[in-house]
């Protein structure tokens, strides 16, 4: 559905470029035409003038030049800057604001086809309590920074959208706006306008979010169904057969004042005493882009005695069609705390499935692994593009796997926790395990860095958002 309009518009570019010549084409004002229909100017001044500076501060006001009111949370702002080293990491600030910076979020993106003045945008958006804009209204002063998360000093002169003259407010088009998607003000960076036909640029989709931070309030909340989520209840694979996955079993503690899901899996020593967890996303449309969660593993039983042969895991999956078809993905980050599949002790393992055959076992994919303890909170990235899959534990890359590894089709995200088999503590004494997840972030399309994860996930908990789901269906 969606390359569908996407061709129609390339061919009504091809059709002008037939009748107006090239060059013609590049002198239509499309901006200037979708703005007259849309309606929204951007007003920029800079309160850091420097060619260098300690922080950036492009201040700016939005308004609507249009007939009708606008959503402010349909707006998003871009400001276009070259990165200081491509290892860069910036951080965003809100100073002041007349519509309040808790309803103004600031995210750092990465250019597709850079340029001498911009690898990276700072994309202004805002939340829903930003409220609206009648026509001829504007946001009044918002008084925003950014500077580099080391706080060493940054070079503004060559940043595409930096003007170190406009020091009180002026119309500046070097500074773009959407509008529920469509881009109304400005000129992007050649090549990197996102609405532009014109523009080989970012896969349809870019950029769109899943964040979940896990606020509910037991497994049958509606709110839990409602944002796309399965509490599995049907049995079946992996884990020990004829085990229970119970859904009661998956709850909503609040830990220091953050609710976080927690899957307990337990047994006595039988199958039938067996209890696992899963949580699994209803939709399959995860493909590219990055892959986030913090997850607490533990070392030791809540419970009873230890020594399980338990499984702890983050992972995305599709349905594998035919025995070593091509196009089933995987991709898992999986602690086995007391060993298991012939391990004796605490492993870590990332896994790309590239396909296998489950009779006679027989697996296509490359991994990486670590033998020690990960009990604890941990902050667990994949990331996936055209060329790789990264494995991030904590910050710190912990495996790259190659493009044969790549998903063919989207994916749905999830969580478990089960028993590989009874052999790893034969007592029939009751015990049980707790893993927990305090959130869980997707982004479309883009890899990024862990630095950007972790300001996206505290810029959606500084605007108060505990659920967004932005991600189309595939
Ligand atoms: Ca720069
Ligand atoms: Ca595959
Ligand atoms: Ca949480």
């Amino acid at each position: 559905m969606r390359t569908r309009p996407a061709a129609g518009r390339r061919r009504l570019a091809l059709a002008l470029s037939a009748l107006l010549g090239s060059t013609a084409l590049a002198a239509v004002p499309m901006n200037a035409t979708a703005a007259a229909a849309d309606g929204l100017a951007v007003q920029y001044r800079t309160s850091s003038g420097g060619a260098t500076a300690d922080q950036s501060e492009p201040w700016l006001k939005v308004r609507n030049t249009g007939a009708s009111t606008v959503q402010l949370s349909q707006v998003k702002i871009r400001y276009y800057f070259k990165a200081d080293s491509a290892s860069a990491s910036y951080r965003f600030a809100c100073s002041w604001a007349v519509k309040g910076c808790a309803n103004i979020t600031g995210t750092f993106g990465t250019l597709s086809h850079p340029t001498a003045t911009a690898d990276r945008y700072l994309e202004i958006a805002f939340t829903s309590g930003a409220g609206t804009l009648a026509p001829g209204a504007d946001t009044g002063d918002m008084q925003l920074r950014f500077y580099q998360s080391t706080w060493q000093t940054l070079t503004q002169a060559d940043d595409y959208s930096f003007n170190s003259s406009l020091t009180s407010y002026a119309d500046w088009n070097k500074v773009t706006a959407q509008l529920a998607g469509s881009t109304v003000w400005g000129t992007a960076p050649e090549g990197n306008d996102p609405t532009d036909p014109t523009d080989p640029t970012d896969p349809p989709g870019g950029g769109q979010t899943l964040f979940d931070d896990f606020a509910y309030t037991s497994h049958t909340d509606p709110a839990l169904a409602a944002h796309g989520w399965n509490v599995r209840s049907n049995s079946g694979g992996p884990g020990v057969p004829n085990a229970t996955w119970d859904p009661s079993k998956v709850t909503f503690p609040t830990v220091s004042g953050n609710s976080v899901m927690n899957l307990q899996t337990s047994t006595a020593g039988t199958a039938e005493s067996t209890r696992q967890t899963e949580v699994v996303s209803k939709s399959t449309k995860f493909k590219n882009g990055t892959y986030a969660a913090r997850v607490k593993f533990t070392d030791a039983p809540a419970s009873g005695p230890d020594g399980d042969h338990l499984v702890q895991t983050f992972f995305t999956i599709n349905d594998l069609k035919a025995p070593m078809a091509d196009d089933y993905s995987e991709y898992d980050v999986e602690y086995l705390p007391n060993g298991g599949w012939g391990e004796t002790g605490n492993i870590l393992y990332t896994t790309s499935w590239e396909t296998y055959n489950p009779d006679p076992w027989q697996a296509v994919n490359q991994h990486t692994e670590a033998r020690q303890s990960y009990a604890g909170w941990h902050d667990l990235i994949v990331t996936i593009d055209s060329s790789s899959i990264k494995y991030y534990i904590d910050g710190q890359l912990f495996g790259t796997h190659d493009a044969q590894y790549l998903p063919e089709r989207p994916m749905s995200i999830n969580f478990n926790q089960w028993l590989i088999d009874l052999n790893g503590q034969t007592s029939t004494t009751a015990r049980a395990y707790d893993e927990q997840v305090d959130y869980v972030l997707h982004v479309k399309d883009q890899v990024l860095t862990p630095a950007q994860v972790a300001a996206k996930v505290a810029a959606y908990r500084s605007a108060g958002t505990a659920f967004v789901d932005e991600v189309p269906a595939s």
